[in-house]
């Protein structure tokens, strides 16, 4: 697996100007009350680079006189106390386990790092994303320029640029190593959606569907969720980030499950939505059914060099003729285009990137103008969501109802990572009849 991380940094090398540096921080721990934390999250693109998961690390790539080397800052051996919060890497580890050239402690930034920057031209650094970590730059920055002015063994670097741009384009394209993790990802959350619609009853609670979900999660080793868990039955469907998820499923319902876990880093995103008693109504099978086909068609569509534009436009386009036949807009589909009317129903993107964050590469749009290539990996979910209002027939109103699946561009087309989650209502409806 090091091999990986040895890759991305020899691609980031030959991207940096002569006499540069590369400096990312990993995240900084959260605090959730008095003297504990939230759960560690290790920022993604530290995380892409060095597979290392402790706070209070530093990690540069430098290329000076044509060398390139990498430094690490990480905590010193055991700084947290052992006895309370168990052992961390240390300096002498860290040049075996993360394959670099040089391992400081945190606290020696202060007094190695403006000599590792001195006479560089270019430091890529991404300014805004920590404050303190902004602030540690800046001084560094600052000590240099301050020296410089009576001493010529000192130089500040002039230019600052960011290194994101570079990062989030290579981390689009997803090497076989991070495929075979999402695809893993998406395997479990699979489980967790199968024994969520089994369980899946009048009167429970949409939390008890959440606990079939994390339980299935934990015990296959996925010990974070990508995001927060979404169970929203009856009108709580239609509210796309419900995260409450403390409301009793009534007979005749529509559940909204929208969940996925972690592998290694790696994220899944999946949605399906179920009758809570396991039959569908009528109105509600007539719009799973359009759901389904704008699915489909968005399956067939995504492929290597063809603009999303395209595929949101057709997508639409069926969206828009489907609810029309049902008699819930009026107009031709031209006007109906032009007037943007589909995002009274459908008011979310059509995808997103997936990968080391469930929106992934938030630096590099995913819309309309993004051509696909190969290795790319998404999150495709059509949804319609009706409000309740007057105009629209009584039958059809509070039904939202997603379907998401994960996908990677292959080089002829795409292939489905939850292909083996059962997603048409006659399947679904044969699962609920099962035993539990
Ligand atoms: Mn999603």
């Amino acid at each position: 697996m090091y091999q990986e991380y040895l890759n991305r940094r020899k691609k980031l090398f030959a991207q940096m100007a002569p006499e540069s540096a590369t400096l990312i921080f990993a995240a900084a721990e959260n605090n959730k009350n008095f003297d504990y934390n939230f759960q560690y999250r290790q920022d993604k693109n530290f995380f892409y680079f060095t597979g290392f998961n402790e706070p209070q690390a530093l990690f540069i790539l430098i290329k000076r006189h044509n060398n390139n080397q990498c430094i690490i800052f990480n905590q010193k051996k055991n700084t947290n106390n052992k006895q309370w919060f168990g052992s961390n890497l240390g300096q002498k580890s860290a040049l075996k386990k993360l394959y670099v050239n040089y391992s400081y402690t945190w606290n020696d930034i202060e007094n190695r790092l403006y000599l590792i920057l001195n006479y560089l031209h270019v430091v890529y650094y991404a300014i805004g994303l920590n404050e303190k970590y902004d602030k540690i730059f800046f001084l560094t920055l600052e000590k240099l320029r301050l020296k410089s002015k009576k001493n010529k063994k000192f130089c500040a670097p002039k230019r600052i640029l960011d290194w994101r741009l570079f990062v989030y384009k290579m981390r689009l394209i997803k090497s076989k190593q991070e495929i075979y993790f999402i695809q893993k990802a998406c395997d479990i959350s699979i489980l967790a959606h199968i024994r969520a619609i089994k369980f899946c009853q009048p009167k429970r609670y949409e939390y008890e569907l959440v606990a079939e979900i994390h339980h299935e999660f934990l015990r296959n080793g996925c010990l974070t969720n990508s995001y927060n868990t979404i169970v929203g039955s009856g009108e709580n469907s239609c509210i796309l980030h419900y995260t409450k998820n403390n409301k009793k499923m009534k007979n005749g319902e529509l559940v909204l499950i929208d969940a996925g876990c972690e592998y290694c880093n790696y994220t899944s995103d999946i949605t399906r939505t179920i009758p809570v008693n396991g039959i569908f109504l009528k109105e509600q099978r007539i719009i799973y059914h359009i759901v389904l086909d704008m699915l489909n068609l968005a399956l067939k569509l995504f492929k290597p060099n063809i603009k999303i534009k395209i595929i949101n436009i057709q997508v639409i386009q069926l969206l828009l003729s489907k609810l029309k036949s049902i008699g819930l807009i009026n107009g031709t589909i031209n006007q109906l285009m032009h007037t943007k009317i589909y995002k009274k129903f459908f008011m979310h993107r059509l995808c997103h990137w997936i990968g080391l964050s469930v929106h992934d590469c938030e630096y590099m749009p995913c819309n309309d103008n993004t051509i696909l290539k190969p290795g790319m990996t998404l999150a495709v979910e059509p949804g319609i969501y009706i409000p309740k209002n007057n105009n629209i027939p009584f039958l059809y109103r509070g039904i939202g109802i997603r379907i998401e699946e994960n996908i990677v561009i292959t080089s002829k087309g795409n292939k489905i990572f939850t292909q083996n989650l059962i997603k048409t209502p006659n399947e679904i409806e044969k699962l609920m009849r099962k035993p539990i």
